[in-house]
């Protein structure tokens, strides 16, 4: 087999960058490891900056998302029983869209079926067999048994922080940086509608963080802060609930409706990126190459503004008549990418350290947590800081 690029797993960053590609007339493979109603099945992210919007919208795939999205103009910050609005559109002239990962998903897959672009899912054993300056050669175990290889100009990892792609690289070859935080989110869906439908609600309070989200009008999505070693278990939904609204205003805690959970999930968060991004023929993109708290709404965001920037250098890669692996908007890449991706990563981790209760935190810190927060309270240079870096900041990459 050949193809021009092969792009390794189908969340959002290989599904977004096949997308992308092939409305450039790029031929590219999508290397899968699941089938697709597993990838369907994870619950992930919510909340799309405008730019990401764009960017679904320029590849063909924003139909769905401008009729069900859910725009929001806001959003509110809880300290110490109080709410904060913040107003993004007059604050900042931007606003972000409520509608979920699962879903962009999905959309990007019917997408890339009805243009008849080949997808292999159930890949197992996915291999690297050479990404250097000479070739691009991938391999896997179809789900016929048979080891398959491609040969292709370009490799995109784009298979998430577990992937095999950045675990092919020599660890002499990249450097990587990396914050665990000391507590994890468990994670609500109830089919009931939200507290705050018109704006996500950060909270922070003496017993935790707490974050109210949408899917719809009709289906919410709830986070608490919890301990690593809690297990889903542990937060039966009569335990969850009044946990809930004890972390909220008096206001959001009345507007919660109760109701069986659809599903429940742990998730630890971290900060993690790995330099460069591009390795001779591969290039990361997405969770492959970074992760970020999930506490500023960033990591699929900033999975969508890789792709869209991995996609406009392959393009002008070959509109320069190149196939090998070497031109100057490819070699740019890495550093274009790594802009943003440090700015995301600061903003995800300030947000992340200024709104959760860390436990050894001592009292110099919780002091300078509750002055940061009296600061967004009261000063509109403040809150406007944090409204441009919530809605995407805007990149000269
Ligand atoms: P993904 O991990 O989504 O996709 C990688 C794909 O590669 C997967 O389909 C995987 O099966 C496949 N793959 C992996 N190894 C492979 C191999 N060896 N061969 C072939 N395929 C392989 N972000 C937010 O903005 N808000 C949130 O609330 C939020 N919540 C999250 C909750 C959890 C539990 C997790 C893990 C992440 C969350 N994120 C959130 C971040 C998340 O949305 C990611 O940023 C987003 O999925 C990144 O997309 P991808 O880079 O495509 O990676
Ligand atoms: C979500 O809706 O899942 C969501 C919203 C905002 C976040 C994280 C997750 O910061």
């Amino acid at each position: 087999m050949r193809t021009q690029v092969v792009i390794v797993g189908a969340g959002p960053a290989g599904l977004v960058l096949g997308q992308l590609l092939h409305r450039a007339g790029i031929a590219n493979l999508v290397l899968e490891r699941h089938t697709p109603d597993h990838v369907l099945s994870r619950i992930r992210a919510g909340i799309l900056e405008q730019t990401s919007v764009d960017t679904l919208v320029a590849a063909g795939v924003g139909a769905r998302l401008l009729a069900e999205g859910i725009p929001h103009d806001e959003l509110a910050i809880v300290h110490a029983g109080r709410k904060q609005p913040l107003d993004l559109t007059r604050l900042v002239g931007a606003r972000v869209m409520a509608y979920g990962q699962t879903e962009i998903t999905r959309d990007l897959m019917q997408a890339r079926e009805a243009s008849g672009q080949e997808t292999v899912y159930a890949a197992q054993g996915v291999r690297l067999d050479d990404w250097q300056d000479t070739a691009a050669v991938v391999s896997w175990h179809g789900s016929d048994g048979v080891r398959h290889s491609v040969e292709a100009d370009l490799i995109a990892g784009c298979d998430g922080f577990h992937g095999v792609c950045r675990a092919s690289i020599p660890a002499a070859a990249m450097r990587t940086f990396e914050r665990a935080y000391p507590f994890g989110w468990l994670g609500v869906m109830a089919d009931v509608p939200p507290a705050s439908p018109h704006a996500v609600v950060y909270a922070h309070s003496d017993r935790g963080f707490a974050l109210c989200s949408m899917r719809s009008r009709l289906r919410s999505r709830y986070y608490v802060q919890c301990p690593l070693s809690d297990r889903v278990e542990d937060w039966p939904d009569a335990r969850f609930w009044p946990e809930l609204k004890a972390r909220l205003d008096p206001e959001t805690a009345a507007a919660v409706v109760e109701g069986p959970s659809i599903e429940k999930s742990i998730a630890p968060l971290r900060s993690f990126v790995a330099e460069p991004m591009r390795f001779g023929r591969l290039f990361l993109a997405g969770d492959a190459a970074h992760i970020v708290p999930p506490t500023g709404a960033k990591g699929l965001n900033l999975a969508i503004s890789d792709v869209a920037l991995l996609a406009e250098c392959i393009a002008e890669h070959y509109a320069g008549g190149h196939s090998k692996g070497n031109s100057v908007a490819l070699a740019a890449y890495s550093d274009r990418a790594l802009r943003r991706v440090w700015a995301v990563e600061r903003f995800s981790w300030w947000a992340t350290s200024l709104l959760h209760r860390f436990p050894e935190m001592d009292g110099f810190g919780v002091r300078m947590q509750q002055a940061e927060l009296e600061s967004l309270f009261g000063s509109v240079a403040a809150r406007t800081a944090f409204a441009e870096n919530y809605t995407g900041i805007a990149f000269e990459s």
